[in-house]
Parts: C-alpha cells; structure tokens; sequence
C-alpha cells in the first residue's frame, strides 16, 4: 500500500530517457570516488511551478519521472500553521525529495535524464559526508558533547595545535585520567625544588595550584593557602574540572 510519504512508481518512460541520452548539463566532480556518493539515489529540488508532480501518487504523475520510491524532505501532513515574519524569505523545503532508483543506473547519467524532463531546479547526488579529521580517541562515540559544540567542524578548519596551553580555572581534576594526562601541562619554569622559581607567590606549582588544598573547609582559615597538587580524585567520583579541561583541551 502507498504511502503519503513514501511512493512506489513505475512510470512509464518517455522516449527521452529510453533513449539513455546523456544531455550533458551535468557533470559529477572530477575526482570523484563511487564511495562518495550513493547508489541509486539523489536529491532533487522541485521547479515552483511543478511543486504538485509528487502530490498525486495515484498515478497521474508526471509520467517523465522514472523512479522507484519518492521521499519527500518533510512530512506533508506536519502542522504547517507556523507563521513567518513579514518580508522574511522563506525557503520552501517542501520542494526538496530524495529519488531512489535501480543501483545499477549510472547517477550521472539518471540526473540528466531528471533535468531533461524540466522538472527540476536542482539535482545533486547523495554525497557521502566524512569529517576531513578524526580524532584517534577510543572513546569518541560516548562523547555526545563534541557534536553540541561543533568540534568535528572546528577540526576541519583548525587542527590540533600542540603548543596552546588552556588555562582552567574549576574544581579539580583527575590528572591521570586517560584524556589528561599526557596532555597536562608542565611549566618548565617551575621544578619541583620547595622553591617559589617562577616568582609568582605560589611553591612548586608546576601543574596550577589548589587553593582549597587538603580540604575545602581550609579555605579562609588565615595563612592557609592550600597546596600545588589540583588533582581530585574523590574515591573515584566524577569532578567537574575533569569534564572541562577534556571539553577545551578537545
Ligand atoms: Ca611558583
Ligand atoms: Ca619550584
Ligand atoms: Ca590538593
């Protein structure tokens, strides 16, 4: 049974895509692997004054479309009651379905014949999205926050720079925390001699400083000033500075 959403068409073919002729209008991009893109599908965005070709699937479709399934972008039958500001350009992404169609036809060669019915303001292949870099951590999957913040785009466009030191001012961390601790900074400036060397107040504190120390009822006790160790390890508890410092150094 059909669908709204989903349509299966056999239509009938016209003799100009019987004919198998290429018209030439596009061209896949040079260098282009078969594993860049999907077989037997693509994307195609409707003409306005053809926006009804796809609404009918009883059979009196535009019958140059030989496809197997039509799927449009958004559910026909969602709210449509959501208002627009005045003046406001409205994209209509109604227009947009993906075509689906035998894996042994040559992509290029069925978007041709697509734009040849003049249906179609656009068509392009169903390009395979791969990120340009991928961090080599076990545990990417679990980390749900890199893709809120963007992080695989911003790899894209920066790659890691070993020589940006983040400073992070919160609770404590788990210094040996397998995404920390190769990558805690060490200040060259400050060895571990029970020597202030850098000259900024603080003794030893070559990995920051903890000012709540031993213990966080220290803190505002006169002449206390807590210790250099900013590690937390709360019985194996979770600590909040852990999770920031992975998020800024990723
Ligand atoms: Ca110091
Ligand atoms: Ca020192
Ligand atoms: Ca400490």
């Amino acid at each position: 049974m059909l669908t709204r959403g989903v349509a299966c068409l056999f239509i009938a073919i016209l003799p100009l895509i019987s004919h198998g002729q290429k018209s030439g209008k596009f061209i896949l991009p040079s260098g282009l692997a078969t594993a860049d893109y999907a077989k037997g599908t693509v994307w195609v965005k409707l003409k306005k004054t053809h926006k009804s070709i796809f609404e009918n699937q009883a059979g009196r479709i535009a019958p140059a479309v030989n496809v197997r399934e039509i799927h449009p972008l958004v559910n026909r039958q969602s709210d449509n009651s959501a208002r627009v500001a005045p003046r406001k350009q409205r994209i209509d992404i109604s227009l947009y379905y993906r075509l689906t169609f035998d894996e042994s036809k040559d992509v290029e060669q069925v978007i041709n014949e697509l734009y040849n019915t003049g249906y179609f303001e656009s068509i392009e292949p169903v390009y395979t999205a791969t990120p340009l870099l991928e961090p080599n951590d076990p545990m990417l999957g679990q980390q749900y926050a890199l893709d809120l913040i963007k992080a695989r785009q911003a790899w894209d466009l920066v790659e890691v720079d070993e020589d940006i030191v983040i400073g992070v001012v919160d609770a404590g961390g788990d210094l040996d925390h397998p995404d920390l601790q190769a990558n805690i900074y060490i200040d060259p400036s400050e060895p571990l001699d029970g020597i202030d060397n850098n000259h900024d107040g603080y003794i030893d504190n070559n990995r920051g400083w903890d000012f709540s120390g031993s213990s966080l009822a220290l803190i505002g006790t006169p002449g206390y000033i807590g210790d250099n160790d900013p590690s937390v390890n709360q019985g194996g508890l979770f600590s909040h500075g852990t999770m920031v410092a992975g998020c800024e150094s990723a």
